[in-house]
């Protein structure tokens, strides 16, 4: 089996809406990745996309029948802290968590799209560097980057990678990366309806850490 399949995103509605709730539980699964890549640096990471997951899930947890999608989160946040939004809350949180989510993106993509060092086909350096450039580097400052630097010797291999996306069994490559083609069609949608979003309600901040 597939992890990837197995924790599908949802086909969005036609108005681009991502419902709170199955957002949650689809992301949720992701975190516990993180263990199979087999470096304490991870772990810096996963506590921040986890960190992410439960402040969103906190908020959501108060009022889940006034919250059913992320936009009720965002608008009624927006209400409440006028002078601080869009830097509180789970506004906040979702900001941070959907530029991680755009690395994986990118990266799955990357792999998917066969981008590859030719003089070094086992490794995915060149689809991590990618990745980081276009969904985080422009946040970071110095330090952060050099954690980047250091994960980036972490990455697995190649092999190793789509091995672990497939549970550790052993799949096929190329059956391995269809499973990824498939798992970011809906993937891909959902965090694109989420950058739209914070674009329409002008929620985008672009300060570094
Ligand atoms: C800001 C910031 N968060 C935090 O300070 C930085 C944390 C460390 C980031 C290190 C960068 C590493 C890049 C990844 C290299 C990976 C190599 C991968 C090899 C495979 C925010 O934090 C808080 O989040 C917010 O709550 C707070 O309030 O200003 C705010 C205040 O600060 C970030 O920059 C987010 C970092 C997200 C990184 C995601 C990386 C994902 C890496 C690997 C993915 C593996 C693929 C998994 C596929 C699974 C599919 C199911």
């Amino acid at each position: 089996m597939s992890l990837l399949l197995d924790n599908q995103f949802k086909e969005l509605p036609p108005d681009k809406s991502v419902d709170t709730k199955l957002f949650l539980d689809t992301v949720s699964h992701i975190p516990a990745f993180f263990d199979c890549l087999g470096s304490t640096v991870f772990s810096v990471i996963k506590s921040d996309i986890n960190g992410n997951i439960t402040k969103i899930r906190g908020v959501y947890m108060k009022d889940p029948a006034k919250y059913v999608t992320l936009q009720d989160i965002l608008v009624a946040e927006r209400e409440a802290h006028a002078a601080e939004w869009p830097k509180v809350g789970a506004t906040l949180a979702l900001m941070w968590l959907k530029r991680g989510l755009r690395f994986i993106q990118i990266l799955l993509q990357s792999l998917a799209d066969g981008d590859r060092d030719e003089n070094n086909p086992n490794l995915i350096q060149v689809n991590v560097t990618k990745a980081y450039q276009e969904a985080l580097k422009k946040y970071h400052g110095w330090f952060v980057q050099r954690i980047f630097q250091a994960a980036l010797h972490a990455a697995p291999y190649r092999s190793n990678f789509l091995k672990a996306l497939s549970k550790g069994e052993e799949v096929k490559e190329e059956d391995c990366l269809a499973n990824v083609r498939q798992f970011l069609v809906n993937y891909t949608a959902t965090i694109d309806a989420i950058y739209d979003m914070y674009t329409d309600l002008n929620a985008e901040l672009d300060y570094t850490v």
